[in-house]
């Protein structure tokens, strides 16, 4: 039996609701597209960053769009019959020319370039060397995996006791964490969306970068480099946890280490005297 084109339009309008949001669904789509929860003291710094970029481009595309759409109006066949032309290098307009530059150039560049110079210089490069408490890891990354190598007791990496965890990295809670890194094969990038923060890891070169946590609880870790066709599973879990907690699993794992690394085994023996620098 032939379906008349009728039938068809019914079909469709009756699919309409379905494809139509509830409110509450675009609830859903607001909170699924805020950013994840922030636990580091940094952090904030670059949610600035994001939130004054996206503003004032706002700012300016709006202007733009109602010059456009103002002066196409003002200036529109039906109000204006008689054409009007001219070169536009009149004093005024030069200068509103020019003002309207400035503008931008002050508002997007000089100040993005100013207050991400400041961030990096004063925080993200500051980075925690002398702190006796600050909590070093090695991290090696690899098709498609993250190690991650903390020192143990003796604070010298490369040694029995030290610990290594595939895709998880353990750490205390409020204190600062350093990391030194490179890859195995091909250049990844090391990202922990809950901190802001991120880095490549390339063979043959140590990367650094340091964050810190105020909360407890499991977080990802993710892989920002395209770094070939399983790059979409190298994802690792950053585990914060109180600081009895973090004694108790470092206490644990550093004689499990003893106990069973195998210090003949150069699989295991990736990690490098820590690099003061
Ligand atoms: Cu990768």
């Amino acid at each position: 039996m032939d379906i008349s084109i009728s039938d068809r339009l019914i079909g469709l309008i009756a699919k309409v609701p379905s494809l139509v949001v509830s409110a509450k669904e675009q609830m859903s789509i607001w909170e699924s597209i805020q950013p994840p929860v922030d636990i580091s003291s940094s952090g904030h710094l670059i949610h600035w960053l994001f939130n004054y970029t996206t503003y004032v481009n706002l700012f300016w595309f709006a202007l733009v769009c109602i010059g456009l759409f103002g002066f196409s109006w003002m200036y529109s066949a039906k109000r204006h019959k008689k054409p009007l032309y001219f070169h536009g290098n009149e004093k005024k307009h030069l200068m509103l020319t020019a003002m309207i530059g400035l503008g931008v150039f002050i508002s997007v560049d000089l100040v993005l370039t100013r207050v991400s110079t400041r961030d990096m210089k004063e925080t993200f490069w500051n980075f925690p060397q002398n702190d006796p408490e600050v909590i070093k890891v090695q991290v090696l990354a690899q098709q498609w995996a993250w190690n991650f190598r903390h020192a143990g007791k003796d604070g010298e990496f490369n040694t029995a006791d030290d610990v290594v965890e595939l895709n998880k990295l353990v750490v205390p809670v409020g204190k600062k964490v350093m990391i030194q890194m490179t890859a195995k094969d091909v250049i990844h990038a090391f990202y922990l969306p809950n901190a802001r923060i991120k880095a490549d890891a390339i063979p043959g070169r140590y990367a650094k970068l340091w964050f810190d946590t105020n909360r407890t609880g499991n977080y990802e870790i993710a892989c920002a480099e395209m770094c070939g066709n399983h790059h979409y599973l190298m994802k690792a879990q950053l585990t914060v946890l109180d600081q009895e907690n973090y004694d108790r699993w470092l206490n644990e794992s550093q004689a499990r280490a003893i106990a069973t690394n195998d210090t003949e085994d150069m699989n295991l023996r990736w990690g490098w005297k820590w690099e003061s620098r």
